[in-house]
């Protein structure tokens, strides 16, 4: 029997323990280009087993956010190669989550004040985060109505995948990616009925909904090496108003395609992202998801979020429901988490009106009870 302190061998990865800091969107990036407090930030959290960074933009097509770091300018790679130097320093591990929001973006954020793109001109029922660059002060703002990608636009998407990935293991010194194919982003966009009504080879059935996400792995595999390849998926989430007439199938047929490549991991959000758990009217089967993927030849960890505590983290190594657990809010307030969480102590709070944007400020100051 396996506990979530024991180290693992996840694809490339050797993590000292199975508690992995989920990506966190912070906003503390401006112009993209990832700071020194970020670094700070994330080697205090270097005692997690995987330390997973918040979303990074593959392109500027790909920003969907105020002031969220990029990885397709040798500015933001410099800064993300002081921000892993540090983590290494501290003796942690980190992958960066690779991002494309599609069409959950804002015309402001976009090139030439361009539309966002998606598989299809259906507004995405959610807000984003833009920061008036005079007054410094940021907002909410309905996202807007996207353009529908052409297919021959597809190949370059597939290939800023690529590059993004080679860069973030060649230049920029992270240990692997993690491909960011949930809560209503570009990739889970072509794969759910509700965003994607495309009658070409990307759009209908399965295979077609799911051929981005695969092209897209694939070249993140031949890039990086599967070993140090992750991806992020969320069969159910609601999150940014994505939904899929029949997430079973779908998932399934996800996870048995991905089974050859050697993955790291594969990371699950169950339920809504930071929210229930449970969703009556989006029943979903983990475990058979997770056998599909075994059963398919799927090796490396099975890395599983949303609202895990102490208990439910312990149980679900221990019964072999997951290899790994990610942990989101826990890790913004408590950078010595896996101390804390090995001894049973106390965790602090979190603010919620420090998540997004600002400063050191409900970032770099929670206090650690162990220095890490
Ligand atoms: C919260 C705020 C902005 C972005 C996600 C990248 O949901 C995000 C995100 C979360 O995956």
């Amino acid at each position: 029997m396996s506990s979530l302190f024991d180290p693992i061998q996840a694809g490339d990865l050797r993590l000292p323990n199975r508690i992995a800091m989920a990506p966190l969107t912070r906003n503390r990036a401006p112009g993209a280009v990832p700071t020194g407090l970020m670094a700070t930030y994330y080697s205090q959290r270097a005692s997690a087993g995987l330390l997973i960074s918040e979303g990074t933009a593959i392109s500027h097509q790909g920003q969907g956010y105020a002031h969220v770091p990029g990885l397709y300018g040798s500015e933001q790679l410099d800064g993300w190669k002081r921000v892993t130097d540090a983590v290494h320093a501290a003796g942690g591990r980190i992958v960066t989550q690779l991002w494309h929001v599609g069409r959950v973006s804002h015309t402001s954020l976009q090139p030439e004040g361009q539309a966002p793109v998606g598989p299809s001109a259906v507004v995405a029922k959610t807000k984003t985060y833009v920061i008036d660059e005079t007054t410094g002060q940021g907002r909410f703002e309905p996202t807007s109505m996207p353009r529908a990608l052409a297919q021959q636009e597809l190949p370059g998407i597939v290939h800023a995948f690529a590059v993004a990935a080679r860069n973030a293991v060649q230049t920029a010194g992270f240990d692997g990616v993690e491909l960011h194919a949930a809560n209503g982003y570009l990739l889970d966009q072509f794969l759910k009925t509700g965003a994607n009504l495309r009658d070409d080879d990307y759009g209908g059935s399965i295979e077609n909904r799911a051929r981005l996400l695969l092209e897209c792995t694939r070249a993140a595999v031949d890039a990086a090496g599967g070993g140090r390849v992750g991806i992020r998926l969320s069969p159910v989430t609601p999150a940014n108003g994505i939904v899929d007439a029949d997430p079973q199938p779908l998932f399934e047929y996800v996870v048995r395609q991905l089974a050859p490549l050697g993955l790291a991991y594969v990371h699950i959000i169950e339920g809504s992202t930071g929210g229930p758990r449970e969703l009556p009217e989006r029943p979903f089967d983990y475990a058979a998801l997770r056998s599909a993927y075994r059963m398919a030849g799927g090796q490396g960890a099975w890395m599983v979020n949303n609202g895990y505590d102490r208990d439910m983290a312990l149980r679900a190594v221990e019964s072999g429901h997951a290899d790994i657990v990610a942990f989101g809010k826990a890790f913004i307030s408590n950078p010595d988490l896996v101390h804390r969480l090995r001894d049973g102590l106390p965790l602090n709070a979190w603010d919620t009106s420090r998540f997004y944007g600002g400063g050191a400020e409900g970032y770099t100051d929670y206090p650690a009870v162990h220095p890490g």
